[in-house]
């Protein structure tokens, strides 16, 4: 069976949310199940090749699948399907973490037929065969679909798909689908890691609560990883076929299991891989032993989710750490030479200028080598969304494409302090942030200028949207 499956993009909507193009490892996963069982797929990422629908309409696939995340992507992926709908008499599949979290509301849309919830790869697979041979959806799991009947449809909702219970049975992502060179040659970073990055999801989940996260409804608190060894051989499988110098690691948390971590660490030593590899990780998890094993192995970056320096606003969003905890971690990299990449979040409910206050100076205590300052968006799924809707700060969209949501369009004050406010106070502490590291920050710069790694536009570009904004 020919299968499409699409990325839409965010780029044609927004600007106001992370929209370097990475490579779709979800679909990356898909296809290679479809075509491990003879499917033949082609991938479609708008992201990198925004204008090639015909091309992909002339491919006739049999099936249409498209990933989701809640934002400004969905206008494209509800453009897309109509599109797609308007050409082909084709099954419109969605799958993907908006459409899993809010399934009926998506089914409901005109130009969707079926909805996969949670993880796809069993799924998809059914279905394939179901569509193919004709046979009625009834016993698909997981799914929710519209069951025709006498020109009219009735929505009807399967029993749920347990989790994939042995992830090492997952084959490879299939890699070459894509054109890697255009993802390489619009990522930017910023240590010594190539920007010719692969990723890898060495595990699913996180046992872990906190209030802002959909891994509580997605994921059930589950943490599912693969082994030690099948994660060092698709590192390695990486580094024959593609020459791959960097991985990242997409891992909700990548460290849950310290003795996991540091045999994969071993591995990757072992197997002489020479790879750099950057991780997520949660403060607390990040022990010396740990560090050690990791930076050995080649992690040049650990990605802190830290979110708030205020230990009210912490106990708030359940995020389970400590202020000690954060500055230790980020002490630890610096003594081993492993970047530190932070993430804080402005604009919690409850929220006050004192809180942010206390944000503002222990980033500046913590003085990590990068900062992403974020504001806080109730995304379906997670406790903070829940809340916000009981104490009437957010009434949730009641159509598919009104989730087309970013924290600038938004509408809603969820903190105690007005959005204009909370965006000056955020410039500010990004501005004090970044002129303590200036000297460290030209010199980047400048090796990226010379490596023709950035363009003096982008440079340019760069500090009037930090800066002069
Ligand atoms: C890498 C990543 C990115 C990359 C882009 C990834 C990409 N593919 O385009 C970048 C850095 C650009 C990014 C940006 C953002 N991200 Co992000 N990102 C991730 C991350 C860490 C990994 C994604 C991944 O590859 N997962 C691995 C694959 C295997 O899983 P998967 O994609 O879920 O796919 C499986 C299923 O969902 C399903 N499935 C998926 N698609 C389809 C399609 C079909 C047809 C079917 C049947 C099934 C199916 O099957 C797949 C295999 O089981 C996730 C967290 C996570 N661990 O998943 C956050 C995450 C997806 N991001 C999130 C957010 C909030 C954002 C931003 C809004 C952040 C910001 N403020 O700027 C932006 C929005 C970007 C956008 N396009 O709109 C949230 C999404 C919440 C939500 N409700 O949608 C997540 C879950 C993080 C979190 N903990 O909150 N992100
Ligand atoms: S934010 Fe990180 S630690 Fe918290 S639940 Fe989500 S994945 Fe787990």
């Amino acid at each position: 069976m020919r299968i499409l499956l699409i990325n839409p993009t965010t780029r044609r909507y927004t600007t106001n949310v992370s929209i370097q193009a990475q490579a779709p490892l979800g679909l990356l996963s898909l296809a290679a199940v479809l075509r491990s069982a003879g499917h033949n797929v082609k991938i479609f990422d708008r992201n990198v090749e925004d204008g090639s629908i015909k091309k992909y309409l002339k491919f006739e696939p049999e099936l249409v699948g498209l990933t989701s995340f809640t934002g400004p992507m969905l206008l494209d992926a509800i453009y897309l399907s109509s599109i797609f709908r308007k050409h082909l008499d084709v099954p419109i599949v969605w799958g993907g973490i908006h459409a899993s979290l809010l399934p009926q509301q998506t089914i409901e849309n005109p130009n969707i037929d079926i909805v996969v919830v949670g993880e796809g790869e069993e799924t998809i697979l059914e279905l394939a065969d179901c569509i193919e041979q004709g046979q009625d959806l009834e016993n698909v799991q997981g799914i929710y679909w519209k069951k025709q009947k006498n020109g009219t449809h009735k929505i009807v909702q399967n029993a749920p798909r347990p989790f994939i219970r042995n992830l090492d049975s997952l084959p490879f992502p299939t890699w070459d689908l894509l054109d890697k060179q255009k993802y390489f040659k619009t990522s930017l970073g910023w240590n010594r890691s190539s920007f010719a990055f692969f990723s890898i999801q060495s595990s699913r989940g996180c046992p872990y609560n906190c209030g802002f996260c959909y891994n509580t409804v997605f994921n059930k608190r589950k943490w599912r990883p693969k082994s030690p060894e099948r994660v060092v051989e698709e590192i390695a499988f990486l580094k024959e076929t593609y020459r791959a110098k960097t991985i990242l690691f997409v891992d909700d948390n990548f460290a849950v299991s310290p003795k996991r971590a540091m045999k994969i660490s071993q591995g990757i030593v072992k197997n002489k891989l020479d790879v750099n590899f950057h991780i997520d990780c949660r403060v607390d998890l990040l022990s010396k032993q740990v560090a050690k094993f990791l930076r050995v192995a080649g992690c040049d970056q650990i990605y802190f989710g830290i979110e708030s320096g205020s230990p009210r606003i912490l106990r708030f969003i359940n995020k389970g750490i400590t202020l000690k905890q954060a500055l230790h971690a980020v002490r630890l990299c610096r003594e081993l030479g492993i970047m530190s990449s932070t993430s804080f979040i402005m604009g919690f409910p409850t929220e006050t200028i004192e809180d942010i206050a206390y944000t503002c100076r222990f980033i500046y205590q913590l003085n990590p080598d990068s900062l992403l300052l974020k504001f806080f968006v109730p995304y379906p799924g997670s406790p903070l969304y829940n809340y916000v809707i009981k104490h009437n700060l957010f009434s949730p969209p009641a159509k598919l494409e009104d989730w087309a949501i970013t924290w600038t369009n938004i509408g809603c004050q969820f903190s105690k302090i007005p959005p204009d406010t909370l965006r000056k106070l955020s410039r500010r502490t990004f501005r004090k942030y970044f002129t303590r590291r200036i000297p460290k920050f030209a010199l980047i710069f400048l090796l990226n200028l010379l490596k023709k790694k950035i363009s003096p536009k982008q440079m340019l570009s760069w500090g009037i949207k930090n800066f002069l904004m």
